[in-house]
């Protein structure tokens, strides 16, 4: 691909890398922090790949000053994180000041190496010890007063804060499906707790507004593209319903909107757990969107009765027309301005950040180096997509790369490695690998051309 062009429009263009704080931080009960949903999840027999935990990870914690060097030397100037809400306050709920301190520690850092925090409250590491987790309405209370605490403790360091991450992972794969903490398997349930964590994502708006109104707020959703298997009705039909559990489920509630009846049939109790007001406390202004792009679905009529609650089911590529990555998903870079563009004719949106984008490409070390030829492959060919979306004119203002180190990648364990750089989990050596001297000189081409 040609250098990465950042002058399509007024907005500087930001190139980043992203984290989240579960899968790298590791000391799990060092300073004060008190087990997480994840930690929890983790000590369930059968649960992680390789039955490992997010204990040790990548060290970050101890780590974190090699990992903003590394990042500085990459060229870095933006780096998207998550902060641990139970690091940060304690099992009464709390402010934990040694927790705190290490992001004090950690945001000195990326201000000394000229690097921008954009941060995220929530990136599923629940505190454990809220009773009911996002089943609970006041789980959505306890959030916003976390999110107040960082915008009084953190606030001022922070340009840019996301309330949540993907919240159909938390409420779907969560409570629905049993692959992600807390592991229920109940349909109803993740209507529930993805009703609570909107509010939760709306009642943290304002608490954080309440102290610093000038913080650019938004929230970071995985938006999906989800293709029909065929051109019959059924499939079709499929297709609109996974869409609307993925996507209408959480862009609904940002413009104020019920949801679509289909998805509201499937939440049992809806009155109550729905309450008068709920949808105006959702609908905060925001002054951003992020968008995660990784690949897309295709769907067809269901075929097992559990599917046919959720109203599709999700089949493999068919005729292999596009490569899988080591994950098993398909590699689609078309599908990210599909879903921009699908989105768009959908909503009305602010400006968007792509925040996360990348590929499993477990290639290991070769002779003290490692050529992650896929992964390179992989972000041009996204690259060149963001690319051409700005050109046609689409607010898009920054591509962070899903993930600057290998780490745990939740139920996969440390199976699948996502990074640029390679981690060597025995003794946490970090070896930048190919893709991210592409992004190096990417980045240098860009700056030099700017
Ligand atoms: C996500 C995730 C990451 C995953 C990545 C790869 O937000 O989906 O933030 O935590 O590791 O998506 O599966």
């Amino acid at each position: 691909m040609q250098a990465f062009q950042t002058s399509f429009s007024k907005h500087p263009f930001e190139l980043g890398c992203a984290t989240s704080s579960f899968q790298i931080e590791g000391a799990a009960d060092s300073d004060g922090k008190v087990p997480s949903i994840w930690d929890s999840f983790c000590q369930q027999p059968g649960r992680i790949k390789d039955a490992s935990d997010g204990r040790t990870a990548c060290e970050h914690v101890l780590r974190y000053r090699e990992d903003v060097a590394l990042m500085a030397e990459l060229g870095f100037r933006h780096y998207r994180f998550s902060i641990s809400w139970p690091r940060v306050m304690d099992a009464q709920n709390r402010p934990n000041a040694a927790g705190l301190d290490f992001y004090k520690r950690l945001l000195d850092e990326l201000a000394q190496h000229d690097i921008t925090p954009n941060a995220t409250l929530f990136h599923w590491d629940l505190p454990d010890h809220l009773p009911g987790g996002w089943l609970n309405r006041d789980t959505a209370y306890r959030f916003a007063d976390y999110a107040q605490l960082i915008a009084k403790e953190l606030g001022d360091r922070l340009p840019r804060v996301a309330t949540l991450n993907e919240p159909w992972c938390s409420a779907y794969l969560g409570y629905d499906r049993a692959v992600f903490a807390p592991g229920g398997r109940n349909r109803s349930d993740a209507l529930v707790a993805a009703h609570h964590l909107m509010l939760a994502h709306g009642l943290a708006i304002k608490a954080w507004r309440a102290v610093n109104p000038s913080t650019s707020l938004g929230i970071v959703l995985n938006p999906e593209l989800c293709d029909a298997a065929s051109a019959s009705p059924e499939d079709e039909a499929a297709a609109r319903m996974a869409e609307i559990e993925r996507n209408d489920c959480f862009f609904s509630p940002l413009v104020g909107r019920d949801w679509p009846a289909p998805l509201l049939q499937q939440i049992k109790g809806a009155e109550a757990i729905r309450q008068p007001g709920d949808l105006g406390i959702c609908a905060q202004p925001l002054d951003f969107i992020g968008l995660n792009y990784y690949t897309r679905s295709i769907a067809t009529a269901p075929k097992t009765a559990e599917d046919a609650e959720r109203g599709y089911t999700f089949v493999p590529p068919i005729g292999q027309a596009y490569p899988l990555t080591d994950i098993g998903w398909e590699i689609y870079p078309e599908g990210l301005s599909r879903v921009v563009e699908r989105l768009k004719s959908q909503w009305s949106l602010p400006p968007i950040w792509i925040t996360e984008n990348g590929v499993a490409d477990n290639t290991g070390l070769s002779e003290g180096s490692c050529d992650d030829r896929m992964r390179c492959d992989y972000l041009r060919s996204h690259l060149a997509q963001v690319q051409q979306l700005r050109q046609q004119g689409h607010d898009i203002r920054g591509y962070y790369v899903w993930s600057l180190l290998d780490n745990f990648e939740w139920a996969h364990g440390y199976t699948q490695r996502f990074g640029i750089v390679h981690v060597d989990y025995a003794t946490q050596r970090r070896v930048p690998k190919a893709s991210a001297l592409l992004l190096q000189s990417l980045m240098r081409t860009a700056s030099a051309t700017n």
